[in-house]
């Protein structure tokens, strides 16, 4: 586990799941298209949440890559579910703007509802193909060149699944404390 504090804002790495983190408002999902469950994030979201997730879904589908919508959690241990379609590594181009582009319209969208703490996945780092030290860098990048302007948001956690996974995030994040 990685912490670093900017400004009296928290950005954290963590191995676990998306689906339990029982003390953070807005989850943020790996989401598809068409706002479905699928594998990976957006399976254990939707199963976690319960069918009436992909009903409330179904009216904001789709959705292109870079951008981000917002649903109620449902079942999950949070008020909300941000939902992200990361872009597919190599044919959304430009695939690291696209990734920028999530981070950052997920913590604006959650800014506007007022929300206090936000939990990503690594967006596009699985059946999207988006390279592990790639897609960390952008995320961390970007949530905080993000966070300083953000007037709700004061805690950002990274939950990631695999050991390697946590381990490039929190390489990351260390490597902004140093700078
Ligand atoms: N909690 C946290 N991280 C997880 C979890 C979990 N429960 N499960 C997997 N990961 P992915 P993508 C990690 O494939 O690349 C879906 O089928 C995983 O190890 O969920 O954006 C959708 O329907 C990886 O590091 O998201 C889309 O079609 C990271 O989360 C497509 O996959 C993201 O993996 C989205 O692909």
């Amino acid at each position: 586990m990685a912490q670093v504090e900017l400004n009296g804002k928290i950005v954290e790495c963590v191995r676990g799941d998306i689906t339990r983190q029982n003390d953070i408002e807005a989850v943020v999902n790996a989401a598809n298209a068409q706002l479905m469950s699928g594998g990976g994030v957006a399976g254990a979201i939707h199963s976690a949440a319960g069918p009436r997730l992909a009903e409330e879904c179904q009216p904001m589908a789709p959705i292109k890559p870079g951008e981000a919508v917002i649903s109620g959690a449902h079942n999950l241990p949070n008020q909300y579910v941000i939902h992200c379609l990361g872009p597919v590594y190599g044919v959304d181009e430009p695939s690291d703007q696209l990734l920028a582009d999530c981070y950052r319209n997920a913590l604006e969208l959650a800014d506007s509802m007022g929300i206090e703490s936000v939990a990503f996945p690594a967006i596009s780092a699985g059946a999207f193909g988006y390279p592990l030290e790639g897609a960390a860098e952008m995320a961390l990048d970007t949530v905080i060149g993000v966070l300083p302007r953000l007037e709700s948001v004061r805690r950002v956690r990274f939950v990631l699944f695999g050991e390697a996974d946590e381990q490039a995030f929190s390489r990351q994040l260390r490597s902004v404390e140093e700078e």
